[in-house]
């Protein structure tokens, strides 16, 4: 019995370091060979719907493309176009699930630098059966993310399962081609803590024992 619990302590410390999975992650630095773009659609990992976003940052001010709002964050979308004010953009990614989990994932918004209008991004993740797992909005008064507030990390945890095509999604809103700012969005498994593991073994052995001790 001590070596299978020997056995088990091992397992479960491995099984609790390969949980700790990567699964994507963009800073949007390396879009469009690192320049800003207004009214950018062709996004490595998101597709552009329902009107258009701006990729602006990465460099000092200059005269002809003034908007590196918030420098030092290479690249980033400002979640209201230029050419299609009326309808802010929406970016999508889609993809399928390799492993069952809980995932947390992050982003980053910033105000929108320019006018103290309200404004809103709605993060959704989607399903394969069309369910929303995420469906929230972040908005300039309910999420302080006022006119020059800097990035502010988000952070949502839900629960994947099942093969199939998920979305990850963030709209604009507005009507004035001045949005909210994105930034760094990341969605990680989250480990299962070796010591939850641990306890479920604990528990495993306890039950094993008890049984014996009934028989
Ligand atoms: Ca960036
Ligand atoms: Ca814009
Ligand atoms: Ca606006």
């Amino acid at each position: 019995m001590k070596k299978l619990i020997l056995f088990g302590l091992i397992l479960g410390l491995c099984a609790g370091q390969s949980f700790a999975s990567f699964y994507f992650s963009d800073n949007f630095d390396s879009e469009n060979s690192g320049n800003a773009m207004l009214d950018y659609d062709d996004f490595t990992n998101w597709g552009v719907s329902e009107g258009s976003v701006d990729l602006i940052g990465n460099g000092p001010p200059s005269t002809t493309f003034p908007f590196d709002f918030i420098p030092g964050h290479g690249l980033y979308v400002d979640m209201d176009g230029t050419i299609n004010p009326k309808n802010a953009g929406t970016i999508t990614h889609t993809f399928n699930l390799v492993e069952n989990g809980t995932y947390q994932l992050s982003f980053y918004l910033a105000g929108n630098h320019r006018n103290n209008d309200y404004e809103q991004v709605d993060v959704k993740v989607g399903g394969p059966l069309g369910d929303l797992l995420i469906n929230k909005s972040y908005s300039s008064t309910g999420n302080g993310l006022g006119q020059n507030v800097g990035f502010t990390l988000f952070t949502e945890t839900f629960n994947l399962a099942g093969e199939g095509s998920y979305f990850l999604s963030f709209s604009g809103f507005g009507g004035d081609n001045i949005g909210l700012l994105l930034d760094d969005v990341t969605l990680v498994l989250v480990p299962l803590p070796a010591t939850i593991l641990l306890g479920l073994l604990g528990l495993g052995v306890g039950g094993l024992k008890l049984r014996k001790s009934l028989k």
